[in-house]
């Protein structure tokens, strides 16, 4: 058998177990995975280091207007080659639907946008008009395109589509093999925090942290866990930032809930006291959910190590500290008019390997199933996520040893700041390839723009969490299909 690559000696950490080895690359996919392969017209020593699956980034705003209409830094260029410096091998950043906007013309938007990736990128679509045209004909369309899941908000006036747009939307998707993913955070409950501080002249960025309270995510997401249970259609609650959330997400997956969760270093990182640092500085900080404290954050991490989830997204958010992002409306905005979102692309995986594998949290396994195996399974990117004959050769080379400390300027995204500013990181992907092309070597960009491509999902994949239906819809099926 030839190869084009031949990866050696490494340390090939797969979620399941790890080996002493070599993988050989043919046409872009992995052929052989053996203690010893020769041959192959380039040849990588590993060098011991870890050999892992590539990052999947399963959660990034990309070339994407929030609902109040300001635009990322970040496009497909910028967005991925940041991402590739940080580990990652494809991503699937969102398709956000205007209300009133087709689901046709929200893909063709994208479609354009993100030709420039440096990466494989699919999309979740955000949906927040579920009108019957996008329930009956726009959302089948996508999803038999491949575009097998989406986002809904369950606040933000502009995006919550309330319980019963949620039970259309979760309907339509279970009935089409798609993976419904929710914001869950109480929009009223939001709004009456709101009102009672603007009241009290408290709009300084550390009240953003007050304003949403704990127990508003917790609303939500038993709510949504509801929702999607009397639908039986599964449900992904993304950016998990409580322990009464965590806790609520594993209670119902015993329950028979057909759930994944996702949480994000940010809320195992920072925490409400970054929102108050000195003048605006706190608005960098500003994201929904809020962060919190340290006991949610080691609760947070009980739960991964736990198993609660399934993934650690980075949540990309990208607005620049400037009059293009978070200050738009002034120098000194009330925390409700600062956008929501950090970056953190880049960041993701180097801070998780660093807090979580070296500081002994989880191990390397754990580490690559939440990282990207667990992503690919669960998003339907079937020939991703795994080193295994047949994938694509979608392969990150980490030094477990590198000491640096984050910087903005190691981030290669559009940003002007990143949260993640001088904390202490022990090891690094050094080598990235994506379908066996180097996209990052040793810090240097290799790929040219545009060579990422566009990848058709498979139905969201439950297996392991086959869920229990409730016993009224149980019955209604049974009826209707007698
Ligand atoms: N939700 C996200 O997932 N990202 C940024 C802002 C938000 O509300
Ligand atoms: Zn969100
Ligand atoms: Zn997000």
């Amino acid at each position: 058998m030839s190869f084009d690559t031949v990866i050696h000696d490494g340390t090939i950490v797969t979620a399941s177990g790890s080996f002493e080895g070599d993988i050989g690359i043919s046409d872009s996919r992995i052929a052989a995975l053996a203690e010893r392969i020769e041959g192959g017209t380039r040849r990588i020593d590993a060098g011991g280091r870890l050999v892992m699956p590539g990052g999947i980034e399963a959660h990034a705003h990309i070339a994407q207007e929030s609902s109040a209409g300001i635009m990322t830094a970040d496009d497909y260029r910028s967005g991925s080659i940041s991402a590739a410096f940080g580990g990652n091998t494809s991503f699937v950043p969102f398709a956000a639907q205007h209300r009133g906007q087709s689901i046709e013309d929200v893909l063709a938007t994208y479609d354009a946008r993100s030709k420039s990736s440096v990466i494989d990128y699919s999309y979740h679509l955000i949906v927040s008009d579920p009108s019957d045209e996008v329930l009956t004909r726009g959302l089948p369309a996508a999803f038999a395109r491949g575009i097998t899941s989406l986002k809904v908000f369950m606040t933000y006036d502009l995006m919550n589509i309330g319980d019963a747009g949620m039970l259309s939307i979760l309907d339509v998707a279970r009935e089409n093999g798609a993976l419904t993913m929710v914001h869950a955070e109480n929009n009223d409950m939001v709004k009456w925090m709101n009102a009672r501080l603007a009241d009290r002249g408290m709009t300084a960025p550390k009240y953003h942290a007050i304003s949403r309270p704990e127990l508003a995510e917790e609303e939500a997401i038993n709510r949504a866990i509801s929702l999607a249970r009397l639908a039986d259609a599964p449900l992904f609650i993304v950016h998990v930032s409580t322990e009464g959330g965590a806790a609520l997400v594993q209670k119902a997956r015993l329950g028979g809930a057909k759930l994944f969760a996702e949480t994000c270093p940010q809320y195992l990182a920072l925490t409400r006291d970054d929102l108050d640092r000195p003048g605006m500085e706190g608005a960098k900080y500003i994201c929904s959910p809020p962060v919190r404290d340290h006991e949610t954050q080691e609760a947070l991490w009980r739960h991964i190590r736990a198993g609660t989830f399934d993934s650690v997204s980075s949540d990309h958010a990208p607005y620049r500290f400037d009059d293009t992002g978070k200050l738009v409306h002034g120098t000194e905005p009330p925390y409700p008019k600062i956008a929501n979102g950090m970056p953190g692309i880049s960041a993701r995986l180097p801070w998780l390997f660093s807090e979580g594998v070296i500081k002994g949290r989880i191990t390397p396994e754990q580490f690559a199933a939440l990282s990207s195996t667990n992503a690919a399974r669960i998003f339907g990117m079937s020939r991703k996520g795994r080193l295994a004959p047949g994938m694509d050769a979608d392969i990150a080379i980490w030094n477990p040893e590198t000491r640096r400390k984050m910087t903005l300027e190691d981030q290669h995204d559009n940003m002007d700041y990143t949260p993640f500013e001088g904390m202490d990181l022990t090891g690094a992907p050094e080598i990235v390839m994506t379908r066996g092309e180097v996209v990052v070597e040793h810090g240097k960009l290799r790929a040219t723009e545009g060579q990422g491509r566009f990848v058709a999902r498979d139905r969201v994949d439950l297996s392991g969490v086959p869920g229990i239906p409730v016993k009224e819809t149980a019955l209604m099926h049974a009826e209707a299909g007698r």
